[in-house]
């Protein structure tokens, strides 16, 4: 790891990497330096896990973009430093591995913009989301105005950023914006869970879900449907889904559970 690692703390839980945003005096604002520790946090977690959680250390996840650094910034070094939260957080929502983000507190501009790249979203009932930017004078550069605009709507995303309106964790998932709300002190535990069962998967399934998905998404539906046949086939030739279908047929496999049964 580079001199970076301190930023965001590394542990391996089985097969999940859990990614610690580690700057809770800052309420984890994210700086240059802290862009490079989570690509740095995110590759290792890529070679070595099959799923990932992100998480913040203190009692926010992350109150975005370091505002004290981008003040500083000349035009074209900001155009840059956003294009590498481009990068890094590509590597999130569209790498190899799965990555859930467990939300406490604050998940502000930036913030949400990250958590936003993973792939699932656990907020405990103290959360909380907002986008300051119109206040700050900024705009979403993380992200944001199509990640956070297709998670919940552009016309609530510009509402978020013109008013500065700041939502509930209850809210925010009937909005679209997270998928579980738990209580206080249980995102982490929840977010494993979830990525221990996504861990389970076959790997290429996970693989074509990531980056399969959100450009099917941007297709038409023509152009949709042909690569999905094209995805599918191809998962079906992996010699995993040949072991799994054929452990399902000779009923070594689990079945799929009626909720509550
Ligand atoms: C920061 C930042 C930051 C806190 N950059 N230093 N983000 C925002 O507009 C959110 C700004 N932050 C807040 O509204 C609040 O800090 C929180 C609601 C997140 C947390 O409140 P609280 O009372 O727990 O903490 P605090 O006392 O406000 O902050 C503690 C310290 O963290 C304090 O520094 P200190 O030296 O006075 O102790 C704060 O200045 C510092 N701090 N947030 C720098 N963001 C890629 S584009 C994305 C665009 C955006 O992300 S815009 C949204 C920016």
């Amino acid at each position: 790891m580079s001199g970076t690692d301190d930023l965001v703390t590394y542990e391996m839980r089985g097969d999940v990497a859990l990614l610690g945003l580690n700057r809770p005096e800052k309420r984890n604002a994210i700086s240059d330096r802290f862009v490079e520790a989570i690509h740095d946090a995110v590759t290792r977690a890529s070679l070595e896990a099959k799923a990932g959680v992100i998480h913040g250390h203190g009692t926010h996840f992350c109150a975005g973009l370091d505002l004290s650094e981008h003040s500083e910034k000349p035009l074209f070094e900001a155009v840059k430093g956003s294009r590498r939260w481009h990068a890094v957080f590509d590597a999130i929502e569209r790498g190899t591995i799965p990555f859930v983000s467990a939300i406490s507190g604050a998940a502000v501009g930036g913030g949400f913009e990250l958590a936003a790249a993973t792939a699932i979203r656990v907020a405990e009932t103290n959360a909380f989301f907002a986008l300051p930017e119109g206040q700050r004078g900024i705009f979403v550069g993380g992200g944001g105005s199509v990640r956070i605009a297709r998670l919940i709507g552009p016309a609530r995303m510009g509402d978020m950023m013109l008013t500065g309106r700041v939502l509930d964790a209850v809210t925010m998932e009937a909005w679209g914006g997270v998928s579980y709300v738990v209580e206080t002190g249980e995102a982490v535990d929840r977010a494993v869970e979830l990525a221990d069962r996504m861990a389970s998967n076959a790997e290429f399934t996970n693989y074509a879900i990531l980056n399969a998905l959100p450009r099917i998404a941007d297709m038409s539906s023509e152009d949709g449907l042909f690569t999905e046949s094209m995805v599918a086939s191809l998962a079906t030739m992996t010699p995993e889904a040949k072991q799994r279908l054929k452990d399902f047929l000779e009923k070594r496999a689990a079945k799929v559970e009626a909720p509550g049964g």
